[in-house]
């Protein structure tokens, strides 16, 4: 299986975030993805190669234009208005707020544009996001070109990414943006398989009222998890969408037996769907070890992950997403790869 992946991601880095009232350095952090790519040479998974440089016009059809555009202007406007270090929002328009007028100062932007304080930029942040965006695109031109498979190794991820926000790490939607790309090429129809811990709240708005795009996530029950707001098993899509959206929510301390089944149950929707192709929002922090997450997930199981989704027999696209156990996330997520090769 070949991999696409850029050095560029290790410019986001430095960051930090809030956990119970302190300030720590951020779990997404550029050692998860070195691990990973240190690992597909140790197995020997195939060839690794750079990006190609993407136009943002695709990225702009799932998200505002606006919003793209807001992204590289973060950290220079940060340092404008005289602040150094991580850059992150605390103001938030929320309910009886006026969350429908743009603001100009930037620590009015951040949280215009945010969720949550989990997306933070250092200096370099913005080309490691155009990277990531760059990588996704890159990797889904080789599937398109006839690649049975193709793992973007993605750094910073993207799935919590939504049309107009960002939050919980992520800044551009790397596997939204590469089904809209799918779409845009010819393709009929796309599913997105979100098989990282949180939910794909990013992925699951940009493509609610949508039935091009089927939606299909695996994670930790939204009423005890992050990122809370949504991802219960009754929002099915809406409109045009509805009937394309599809959520598992699962409590913590799900082990493979339960879990394996809501896989199977997904793919099941995913095959009568009938997609031409599969991209799957790989995270790996459904292990049993992840420092901020609680599903039982060995590293055994990961392969069984990849044959699953190989017995689909679709051109598939791997993107990266999440995992915190950085010991083990190279084990862990190029297991899925090798399971599926095998598959
Ligand atoms: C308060 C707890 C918030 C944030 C967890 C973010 C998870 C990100 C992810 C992604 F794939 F996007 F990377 N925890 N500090 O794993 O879903
Ligand atoms: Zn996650």
């Amino acid at each position: 299986m070949k991999t696409v992946f850029s050095p560029r991601h290790a410019g986001h880095a430095g960051n930090v975030e809030l956990v119970a009232g302190e300030i720590v350095p951020a779990f997404e952090k550029p050692s998860r993805a070195e691990i990973i790519r240190k690992r597909i040479d140790t197995v020997g998974l195939g060839p690794v190669q750079e990006p190609d440089a993407h136009e943002l016009t695709t990225a702009r059809k799932v998200h505002s234009p606006d919003y793209i555009d807001f992204l590289p202007t973060v950290y220079p406007e940060w340092e404008r208005s005289g602040r150094t270090g991580t850059a992150m929002p605390f103001t938030w328009p929320t309910r009886g707020l006026r969350g429908d007028v743009p603001p100009k100062a930037i620590e009015a932007k951040l949280g215009y544009y945010s969720f949550d304080a989990g997306a933070t930029f250092v200096k370099g942040t913005w080309d490691a996001v155009k990277s990531s965006h760059d990588t996704a695109l890159t990797a889904a031109g080789l599937v398109k070109a006839g690649e049975r498979a193709v793992f973007a190794l993605c750094r910073p991820p993207g799935h919590h990414a939504g049309s107009n926000f960002m939050g919980g790490y992520c800044f551009i939607n790397n596997a939204a943006t590469a089904a809209q790309w799918f779409r845009d090429q010819g393709a009929r129809r796309v599913a997105i398989l979100d098989v990282d811990y949180h939910h794909g709240n990013g992925t699951q708005q940009i493509f609610y009222a949508r039935s091009d795009v089927q939606v299909l996530n695996l994670h930790g029950d939204p009423m005890d998890e992050y990122p809370f707001f949504l991802g219960h098993a009754d929002e099915r899509g809406e409109g045009e969408g509805e009937g394309f959206n599809i959520n598992y929510p699962m409590p913590f301390g799900t082990s493979w037996k339960e879990w394996s089944a809501s896989l199977d149950a997904a793919c099941n929707e995913l095959a009568a769907f009938g997609p031409d192709v599969v991209i799957v929002s790989l995270g790996v922090d459904t292990f049993e070890r992840d420092p901020i997450s609680h599903f039982k997930l060995v590293s055994e199981d990961y392969p069984k992950i990849g044959r699953r989704i190989a017995e689909l027999g679709l051109p598939t696209l791997f993107v990266m997403e999440g995992g915190y156990a950085v010991e083990e996330i190279g084990v862990n997520a190029v297991g899925v790869l090798t399971g599926f090769e095998e598959g």
